[in-house]
């Protein structure tokens, strides 16, 4: 039994990357903010973003908090912030940074990506071939809603700096994080515990199957694909009733706090 499943996971496990950052971050992100914060909060508020960009790009890309990551990302030298409530990638937003530290307004990376309609948007971040620039890895799949599950429309690891306006990247790749199956979550993990941030994906493979899935990064691929070893030594079956953990501080092993 144990042996038919996990044949089923290879075949179920490329699937997910997802975006998500959601309330960008409650501290420095809530700089640009909302009409429902005060005018004073929203002051202080910005004054602490600047004054985090300010650490940050003084000592590279940092965290304000768990779910929220000081970096330059588009590489025009000012440092933005990418919020990822939750870390699981569904609900990413960012803000892009100004020469004067400032943050603008959060944009959704699902809408930056161009998800249509009923598409589920996942990305992850951070800088996998522990090169100096952040990366993202982006999956878009329209969820099919029964036993057979769709593969991605797009899976690609782009390797940074990402475009501003569409996270395009000018070395984009495949990525076989959807093709096996609908990607659910993408999330940072430190598996191997070396310095190349490693992807942990929540993959729907149908059947009531939800599995556990792993991408180990090196410095020449950064995210790798599917191999059933890695999958034996980090991922875990799992089923739609009794889902299998994930990583939730997977930024914590590789960003420090910013000052
Ligand atoms: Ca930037
Ligand atoms: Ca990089
Ligand atoms: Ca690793």
């Amino acid at each position: 039994m144990l042996r038919t499943r996990r044949s089923r996971l290879i075949a179920s496990s490329l699937t997910a990357i997802t975006l998500g950052l959601t309330v960008a971050g409650y501290q420095a992100g809530a700089a640009v903010t909302s009409s429902s914060d005060s005018t004073a909060q929203s002051a202080s508020h910005t004054t602490k973003a600047a004054q985090l960009a300010k650490a940050a790009k003084a000592g590279g890309t940092c965290l304000t908090d768990a779910t929220t990551l000081v970096g330059d990302l588009d590489g025009d030298g000012n440092m933005d912030l990418i919020s990822n409530p939750g870390h699981n990638g569904t609900k990413m937003t960012i803000q892009w940074g100004a020469k004067d530290g400032s943050f603008g307004k959060k944009v959704a990376v699902k809408d930056l990506l161009g998800a249509k309609k009923g598409e589920v948007a996942t990305a992850a971040v951070a800088d996998f071939q522990n090169d100096g620039t952040l990366d993202m890895v982006v999956n878009i799949v329209e969820p099919a809603g029964g036993d057979d599950p769709n593969n991605a429309r797009l899976a690609e690891y782009r390797p940074g700096p990402v475009n501003r306006t569409d996270l395009a990247s000018d070395n984009a790749r495949h990525s076989d994080v959807g093709d096996m199956g609908e990607a659910k979550q993408l999330r940072i993990a430190d598996f191997n515990k070396d310095e190349y941030p490693d992807l942990a994906i929540l993959n729907n493979g149908g059947d009531g199957q939800l599995d556990r899935d792993v991408r180990l990064s090196t410095k020449d691929s950064g995210p790798g694909d599917f191999t059933y070893e890695d999958f034996e030594k980090y991922g875990e079956a799992g089923a739609l009733s009794d889902p299998p953990s994930m990583p939730t501080n997977g930024w914590k092993s590789f960003y420090k706090p910013c000052a």
